[in-house]
């Protein structure tokens, strides 16, 4: 398999910022994902850049003026204050979206990766673009959600589309791709695959029903999916699904949110993927050799994400069969005892996909909605 260009963009400012005790999202892991793809002697097969912070006007590419004012001005002292024009919630007795300390900065530093990736993949000085602090797929318009403040995938895919006829989004993280769908969904320009858990889950939303409006229909699919699914099943519904995708709207660039919250014991998840199950979707992505942006998203084992998306920058770089599955020294190795390997192991909970061929049918359908397309 041929080599590709590689960019990574990272800012090791991004590891500092938290959004506050016990809050489950930890921006440290990108930094912890870092140390370990530094130790494994990636750096010096990319371009390691460090991206420019997005402006507060980038981001008004997709968010309201209004929304974006709020934002670059909330901290954590005025935040009551300020939500009380009724535009956000950022509060809350257990708040998914608190106004922590810097939070705009962190939001520039993950929407400026997504869309430096975007331009490099549109000047053509890059086959394969990875920002693991993006990913951020729940930021609406006008509001905080789920964890994310600014649409950085939206933000990317417009820029892409500024010299990409046709962009195919693919989310894998196990919550609902729904800021990005709602933002595409009357557009014929982007496809947007979410797989996901459904059924009393965050956000909700994602159905086999929902499939885009106007000049849009057809143009969102949804694979709602229940817990414990394994590599092989999902193996049998992604592949099929996505060669099928590209079959019938001839992407010409492909954006995949890497959110390793599928992942076998993740702390907010329950699907039973190994980190080789997750990471076949960036090798099978890869092998179609079309521009590829490979961003972060959810993942709440913060261990296991650097290790997925340390294993998923080798994909990209075409060396995974090369690499030491005993990790190398680095400064957290601590972290990934007893075993210090670059694995997760799935676990022997049941495949609630599997009762009554009930992931058969969500796969068939999916393909029949796909055919529609192609006639
Ligand atoms: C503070 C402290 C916030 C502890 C939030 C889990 C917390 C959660 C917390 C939590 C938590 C959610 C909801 C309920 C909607 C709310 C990055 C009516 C132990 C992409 C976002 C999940 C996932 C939001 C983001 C979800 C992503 N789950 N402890 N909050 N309300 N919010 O259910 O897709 O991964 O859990
Ligand atoms: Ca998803
Ligand atoms: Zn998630």
């Amino acid at each position: 398999m041929s080599k590709r260009r590689v960019a990574y963009y990272y800012d090791p400012d991004v590891g500092g910022y938290t959004y506050g005790l016990g809050h489950p999202m930890k921006p440290h892991r990108v930094r912890v994902t870092h140390d370990l793809v530094s130790s494994y002697g990636m750096l010096p097969k990319m371009h390691v850049l460090r991206p420019k912070r997005a402006t507060p006007e980038a981001m008004t590419a997709f968010h309201t003026d209004e929304y974006i004012h709020f934002l670059a001005r909330v901290t954590p002292e005025t935040a009551e204050d300020l939500t009380h024009n009724g535009l956000l919630f950022l509060v809350g007795e257990l708040p998914d979206n608190p106004a922590f300390e810097g939070v705009f900065e962190f939001c520039s530093i993950s929407a400026g990766g997504s869309i430096a990736a975007a331009q490099r993949i549109n000047n053509g000085a890059a086959d394969i673009a990875i920002n693991w602090a993006g990913g951020l797929h729940h930021a609406k318009k006008g509001e905080a959600s789920g964890f994310c403040y600014i649409n950085d995938i939206v933000l990317c895919i417009l820029e892409l589309l500024r010299t990409h006829a046709r962009v195919l989004y693919i989310d894998i993280d196990i919550h609902h791709g729904d800021g990005v769908e709602e933002a595409f969904y009357t557009t014929d320009r982007v496809m947007c695959a979410s797989f996901h858990k459904y059924g009393e889950f965050f956000p909700g939303t994602g159905t086999q029903e929902d499939r885009g409006r106007g000049k849009g229909k057809g143009f969102s699919l949804n694979v709602p999916l229940d817990d414990g699914i394994t590599d092989e099943a999902y193996r049998n519904v992604f592949e099929p699904v996505i060669s099928k995708i590209i079959e019938v709207f001839r992407p010409t660039a492909v954006v995949l949110q890497c959110g390793a919250d599928s992942l076998s014991g993740d702390k907010l998840g329950g699907f039973n993927l190994s980190l080789t199950g997750h990471a076949a979707c960036v090798q099978f992505l890869r092998q179609h050799n079309l521009p590829l942006i490979l961003l972060g998203g959810g993942g709440y084992t913060v261990k296991n994400v650097a290790r997925a998306w340390t294993y998923e920058t080798a994909c990209a770089l075409g060396i995974e069969h090369d690499i030491d599955m005993n990790l190398p020294w680095c400064e957290y190795f601590d972290w990934f005892g007893p075993r210090y390997r670059l694995e997760v192991m799935k676990s022997n909970m049941e495949d609630l996909n599997l009762r009554d061929g009930v992931l058969d049918r969500v796969r068939e359908r999916a393909l029949e909605q796909l055919q529609d397309l192609a006639s």
